[in-house]
């Protein structure tokens, strides 16, 4: 069953946002390159890649039910920085605005009573409250570092070692 206008139209927006998403940690990986923090660059990097595969969850939910694909031009993302304070503090503002999105979705789907959208939904929302808490415990701890170098390179080194 094909998805209705209203909520289809939102689920294209959206492989364009996660692209975006992918683009925009792209652009604080290629910041983090340029300096020291090695392991915030490779963070970055393995959050872009994560936001290309929520992009192709969209894209293939949208062919799985019979749609056709459109694909929006994307915007240029910055790759200067001023510390990895003020870019972490980005990734969980922009993180909140997914959340918000996503949370905008499911409110169609329910008020159009998709149902098969609704359970998809239920996983961007739940993977949500995951993005969400990962830049928060980052974001904490680089708050508790004040102006220690030494303390920030303990933290990128431990991030660096991100699996997923
Ligand atoms: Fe960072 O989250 Fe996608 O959806």
């Amino acid at each position: 069953m094909v998805i209705e206008k209203k909520l289809l139209d939102l689920f294209q927006e959206q492989i364009r946002n996660e692209f975006e998403s992918a683009y925009k940690y792209l652009g604080m990986a290629a910041y983090f390159e340029s300096t020291p923090y090695k392991g915030f660059a490779k963070w970055m990097r393995k959050q872009a890649s994560e936001e290309m595969e929520h992009a192709m969850k969209f894209f293939d939910y949208v062919n799985d039910r019979g749609n056709h694909v459109e694909l929006f031009p994307l915007i240029s993302m910055p790759t200067h920085y001023t510390s990895p304070l003020e870019v972490f503090r980005e990734t969980l503002e922009h993180e909140q605005q997914v959340t918000h999105l996503i949370h905008e979705m499911y409110r169609v789907a329910l008020e159009i009573q998709d149902f098969a959208a609704q359970v998809l939904l239920q996983w961007y929302i739940i993977e949500q409250v995951e993005e969400e808490k990962q830049a928060q415990d980052i974001l904490s701890q680089i708050e508790t570092t004040g102006d220690s170098i030494a303390a920030l390179m303990k933290i990128d080194s431990k991030v660096g070692k991100r699996k997923d």
